[in-house]
């Protein structure tokens, strides 16, 4: 029998407001509101004694002043908040290494593994909670289930200073009266769509004949009904792992047959791949493509090269040589390259003079193109492409390098 995953979901309680009531007693048990400095600033929390009154993040001083005339507003420092997220998640890693912090103050925690040596779920998720008040002072809301999506359901729903569990046999009953948008990712535009094809609760979501849902939300909605019946394939991301491999895909303005077109996009990807990877010192010797056809049928092929590289033009030809080695059945509506098998670049890897000068050449144009934008300067083969979409990801992250691949 396959066992389910346990993920814990950990998120703060008003935790900006938090902070400030842990480091200032005087502000304790008292309705506030963290600000910004700026003349025309907004609430970005209130402590929940302010909530009683109505007072919401997004609210101008005025106006939650209105709801709460004794209300305090605090003034936020933003490094005591990330200074105490960098600190939460050292704790975390007391129980498992498979934390992922997803916000400043949320975090999933993968315990599958580790949680019969703490003496089961819920004894983690209260050990947590009592550290986390010991050491800052601060309460928070502790959610376990079976998936990502569950956990936050769970927290979500016993908050402030809540534990809950919710166990794989109670997810289906859970759900079925549930109003969809109470889904952690289904926001009002989603459910809007979702009620004019009769659907308002995730029974009915995860009941609703996939070729609907598909016609109306496109791949989209093979996630929404899984969502709709509790499932949720989305593990937790580990942020210090080294990248397994750089991806970029894009779906494409319009579907294509012509080689010529999709070497333009190849080089495009190409050229994105590499400067990313080059961007963060990493080199690989895996090239894959991969092409999605009109059909939503997906073809991944990949060829291991002699040597690691993160040069544009190295990594766009063997994306093609993949491309010119297979019979394409269809249009394409989707074409992804990735790098893989990526180690940190060593340094001594251009021993090849020309090799060595072109990745003087795309160093430079990354200087150009961080400085002044994505487009600045482009491959020529670029310019063939007939539309050039905007292709970055929703997953790609400033902040380092990040598997982006959306297939
Ligand atoms: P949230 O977790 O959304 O809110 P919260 O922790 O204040 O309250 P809750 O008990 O409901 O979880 O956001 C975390 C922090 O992020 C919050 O304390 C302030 C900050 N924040 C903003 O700066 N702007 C925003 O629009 C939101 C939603 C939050
Ligand atoms: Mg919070």
């Amino acid at each position: 029998m396959k066992t389910s995953k346990v993920i814990l979901c950990v998120d703060m309680d008003a935790f900006f407001a938090s902070v400030e009531q842990a480091t200032n007693p005087k502000l304790r048990g008292k309705p506030i509101a963290v600000i910004g400095s700026g003349a025309r600033t907004v609430v970005t929390t209130s402590s929940y004694e302010a909530r009683k009154y109505g007072v919401k993040t997004g609210m101008t001083v005025y106006e939650a002043k209105k709801l709460c005339p004794h209300i305090i507003f605090v003034v936020g420092d933003n490094t005591k908040y990330t200074d105490t997220c960098r600190r939460l998640e050292e704790l975390y890693r007391k129980f498992t290494p498979q934390v992922e912090i997803y916000s400043i103050d949320e975090a999933f925690l993968d315990i599958t593994g580790s949680h019969h040596l703490f003496g089961g779920p819920e004894k983690i998720g209260t050990e947590i909670k009592g550290m986390i008040k010991g050491q800052f002072g601060i309460n928070c809301t502790i959610g376990i289930g079976p998936n990502i999506l569950i956990a936050k359901l769970a927290s979500d729903t016993s908050k402030p200073d809540g534990l809950r569990w919710i166990k794989p046999e109670e997810v289906k009953g859970l759900l079925e009266h549930m109003p969809v948008d109470e889904l952690w990712g289904i926001g009002k535009g989603i459910r809007q769509r979702l009620e004019t094809l009769g659907i308002r609760t995730c029974g009915e979501l995860g009941r609703a004949p996939m070729e609907l849902l598909r016609r109306h939300f496109g791949i989209i909605g093979v996630t929404l009904k899984a969502m709709g019946q509790g499932i949720y394939a989305r593990p937790v991301v580990l942020h210090e792992e080294e990248p397994k491999s750089i991806g970029h895909s894009m779906t494409l303005p319009k579907d294509i047959y012509l080689r010529s077109e999709m070497a333009s996009y190849i080089l495009q990807l190409s050229e994105m791949v590499g400067r990313r990877a080059r961007r963060y010192g990493y080199a690989g010797k895996v090239i894959t493509l991969t092409i999605r056809y009109r059909t939503f049928e997906t073809f991944t092929k990949q060829k291991a090269i002699s040597s690691y590289t993160n040069d544009t033009h190295e990594i766009y030809y063997h994306a093609l040589s993949i491309l010119d080695s297979i019979r394409l059945k269809d249009s394409v509506r989707l074409i992804g390259v990735r790098l893989s098998g990526v180690v940190k670049e060593s340094g001594q890897m251009a021993l090849v003079d020309e090799i060595r000068k072109r990745r003087e050449l795309s160093k430079a144009i990354d200087t150009v193109c961080e400085r002044y934008g994505e487009d600045a300067l482009v491959w020529a083969t670029y310019l063939q492409a007939v539309e050039k979409p905007r292709v970055i990801s929703p997953a790609w992250r400033p902040s380092g390098v990040k598997n982006i691949d959306i297939i």
